[in-house]
């Protein structure tokens, strides 16, 4: 897939004042630091889009930005800020998991995960939640350009293993790094795979689509 366009849309604190579904969104999630924004900079080719280095534990909002017109990249807000109150927490917890959980259009989770680090119980929590959610979701890991291959593999290896404890099988893996652009032709590919299949929900569709 080729990068046209990538414009921002808007930002978001309430569920209720998402765009429409009727465009297939990918939704970006990981620990804050995690290389998020980086990664989203990298894919869209465009170095302002997603914010780097924000002070992590701010404002915590759902953003959108539209890609060539037809599909969504969605910013969520880091998980496992370690300075964020409990309540704090809790609101992160109710907000995202009712988005994730509730969102027609979603056609899947790509959760980041620090290449450089062994398997982190915040983390594999999150894949399983999304386990029992049934949503679909594929693993992401960033900044492979940090150590050497042999060590990214290794924590790879270490992290399907945890999963294995509660999963029959792994997601789809990409490795990636925002500074090398590794694994951009193939979560671009991926995505653009799945949007040819997406279909518009029903009550949000033109009459005609509607059938
Ligand atoms: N070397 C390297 N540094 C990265 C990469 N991705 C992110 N970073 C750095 O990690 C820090 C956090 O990145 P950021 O994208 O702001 O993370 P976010 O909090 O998840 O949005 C920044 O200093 C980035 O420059 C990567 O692929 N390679
Ligand atoms: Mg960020």
């Amino acid at each position: 897939m080729i990068v046209k366009s990538a414009e921002f849309i808007c930002s978001n604190t309430q569920i209720s004042k998402l765009p429409p579904p009727v465009k297939p969104e990918y939704a970006f999630i990981g620990r804050s630091n995690v290389g998020k924004s980086s990664l989203i900079n990298m894919l869209t080719a465009k170095k302002g889009l997603a914010k780097t280095s924000q002070t992590p534990g701010k404002t915590q909002l759902i953003n959108h930005f539209l890609i060539n017109d037809n599909w969504y990249i969605v910013d969520l807000p880091g998980y496992g800020y370690a300075r964020a109150s409990k309540s704090k927490k809790a609101d992160w917890d109710k907000f995202i998991h009712t988005y994730l959980d509730k969102r027609e259009s979603l056609q899947c989770v790509m959760a980041l995960i620090d290449s450089r680090l062994e398997p982190q119980k915040i983390d594999l929590e999150f894949c399983n939640w999304l386990g029992e959610k049934g949503l679909s979701f594929v693993l992401v890991f960033t900044k492979a350009d940090k150590q050497s291959s042999v060590k990214t593999d290794q924590n790879i290896a270490k992290f399907k293993k945890a999963l294995l404890a509660t999963f029959d099988e792994v997601p789809d893996i990409f490795v990636t790094s925002s500074e090398t652009h590794d694994g951009r032709d193939e979560i671009l590919g991926f995505i653009g795979g799945i949007n040819q299949g997406f279909v518009v929900p029903a009550t949000f569709g033109s009459p005609l689509e509607r059938g």
